[in-house]
């Protein structure tokens, strides 16, 4: 039975969890293992400092392996993991397939493994505990709506995809195309992964602005913030007005993006919640605990949509990320 829970619910349930855990003294500290996709994103990088500030805030033992966005990196780390002996494995799968053969070992190792942000395709049960993350499909709706609302029922759109085969790529993508769809006036008329990164989003948005195209493209989707801030330079140097020319709708909820919204330069991030190591430690601790029934399969993050309308100095002094 799918148990899911949201991560607001979870923290008020594991504080005292946690005292009992503290309690304890000279026990024996829980090892993690865990693989972390890179530094791709200012998100990920919001991701990585949530990990290791409540690890350390625990007490617990991290071992930490960065995969330079190396899917091969990622089986490595996890196999160094299952040959230590940690007492949990947690990863964020940089791509959605491929991962199936080293969960296997670390089930029959007989360590447990927590889906950390990205979902993988696996085709049997057990080989994960629990998935914490985002919902986005979900995510990729609510960009698309904002659109329908704010833009209207008419207008060529430009898509920067993430990393092809992730899971946030492929279902923001496929919550987005199901709003689209339902307005014919609305057409995806360029799409190209920048994989998530600010760099290949500028070099990919100044390919659209060349293309023949470029003149219908009154909407830039994409599927991150850092591309959408790589294309706004793009945008600007090709003398156009980001936020005003093209509007420009993006996912993750950075800073750095809800600045740009407040300066006019961007309109609009869908939150997508990096700050989620408190929620992975606290089901680590639960499971080591009470074991694999107190935990839930799913925690799903609760976030919003940012614009100019809710967007003010004060709101992102008080953002933690
Ligand atoms: C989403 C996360 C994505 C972010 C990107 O949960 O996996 O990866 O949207 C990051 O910024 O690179």
């Amino acid at each position: 039975m799918k148990k899911i829970v949201s991560l607001i619910a979870l923290a008020c349930a594991a504080s005292s969890l946690m005292v009992a855990c503290g309690d304890s003294n000279g026990e024996k500290k829980i090892s993690v293992g865990f693989s972390q996709i890179g530094a791709e994103s200012d998100w990920r990088k919001a991701s990585t400092e949530s990990i290791q500030t409540e690890a350390a805030k625990r007490g617990i033992d991290l071992q930490f392996a960065d995969a330079q966005q190396k899917q091969e990196n990622q089986i490595k780390a996890i196999r160094s993991f299952i040959a230590k002996g940690v007492d949990v494995i947690s990863f964020s799968p940089v791509v959605s397939s491929g991962f199936e053969d080293v969960l296997k070992e670390a089930k029959a190792a007989g360590i447990p493994v927590i889906l950390f942000d990205r979902g993988v395709d696996v085709s049997e049960d057990g080989l994960f505990k629990c998935f914490i993350g985002s919902d986005f499909v979900e995510e990729g709706r609510r960009a698309a709506n904002w659109i329908v609302q704010n833009v209207g029922e008419e207008a060529g759109i430009a898509e920067l995809v993430g990393t092809v085969g992730s899971a946030p790529a492929t279902e923001r993508a496929k919550g987005f195309r199901e709003v689209i769809e339902k307005h014919p006036g609305l057409k995806i008329i360029k799409s190209q992964s920048g994989d998530f990164t600010r760099s290949q989003g500028k070099e990919v948005m100044e390919q659209f602005l060349k293309s023949p195209e470029k003149d219908q493209i009154k909407v830039l989707f994409a599927h991150n913030d850092d591309m959408a801030l790589g294309a706004i330079q793009a945008i600007e140097e090709a003398g156009k007005k980001p936020g005003k020319d093209i509007i420009i709708v993006s996912i993750d909820g950075v800073r750095e993006m809800f600045k740009s919204i407040l300066a006019g330069k961007s309109n609009c991030t869908v939150e997508c919640n990096p700050l989620i190591g408190g929620a992975l430690f606290d089901v680590v601790e639960k499971y080591m605990k009470e074991g694999e029934k107190a935990i839930p399969t799913r925690i799903v993050s609760e976030e919003g949509v940012f614009d100019s309308k809710n967007i003010t100095q004060a709101v992102i002094d008080g953002r933690k990320y």
